[in-house]
């Protein structure tokens, strides 16, 4: 059982991504000023409390997604590094996608690095065994089979962003399809909060 496909998840994968490293060897690479930092996805709950955050992948081709995604909150990770003022974050998959976000835009408390959802770990062609979860951002801004996160001081043009997507990536006010219920909804822009 996977809850996201049972209740019809889009898949992206725009690098066409087939192979990630096994867990033994799946690793995070995080820069920040002059220090680097790899943590082995094996060492991530030794070092981090698993989190519950209950909220939305939102898609600007206009569906989302409520779910309960596990992991590690943006803010502990953050904590744990020592890293408080960022002008930007820098996410690589192990496809070679990229985006990158503003550091103002990663102050909501719901932002995640997941690795399970609903009780199961992340299955492959939803980004596991480690993906981000950005609420507030269209889902292009939540990288998949995440690789590294640099902070950085200059702009670095996404995959999507490369193709005309806006560079913040903030949702905008739309009506999208509710994968959930099947319904389509108005939202007001801004993280979906309203159902
Ligand atoms: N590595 C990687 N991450 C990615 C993408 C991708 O193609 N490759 N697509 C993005 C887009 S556009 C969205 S809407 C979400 C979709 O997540 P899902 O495929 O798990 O539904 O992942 C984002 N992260
Ligand atoms: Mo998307």
């Amino acid at each position: 059982m996977s809850f996201l496909k049972d209740i019809g998840t889009p898949v992206f994968n725009a690098e066409r991504l087939k192979e990630i490293p096994s867990k033994n060897e799946y690793l995070i690479e995080i820069s920040y000023g002059e220090k680097k930092e790899k943590i082995f996805y094996n060492d991530l709950y030794n070092i981090f409390e698993k989190k519950v955050v209950n909220c939305r992948l939102t898609s600007v081709s206009r569906w989302s997604v409520r779910a309960n995604w596990e992991g590690i909150l943006w803010s502990d990770f953050v904590n744990y590094l020592e890293v408080s003022d960022y002008k930007y974050v820098y996410f690589e998959s192990y496809g070679g996608y990229i985006t990158t976000v503003f550091g103002e835009d990663m102050n909501n408390p719901r932002i995640l690095i997941a690795t399970h959802v609903d009780g199961e770990e992340i299955e492959f062609e939803y980004g596991g065994p480690v993906r981000m979860i950005i609420p507030n951002l269209w889902g292009y801004k939540s990288c998949k089979w995440l690789k590294k996160i640099y902070f950085i001081d200059e702009y670095i043009v996404g995959y999507w962003e490369g193709y005309g997507y806006d560079d913040r990536g903030l949702i905008e006010p739309t009506i999208l399809l509710d994968i959930n219920s099947k319904e389509h909804k108005r939202i007001k822009g801004g993280e979906v909060l309203e159902f």
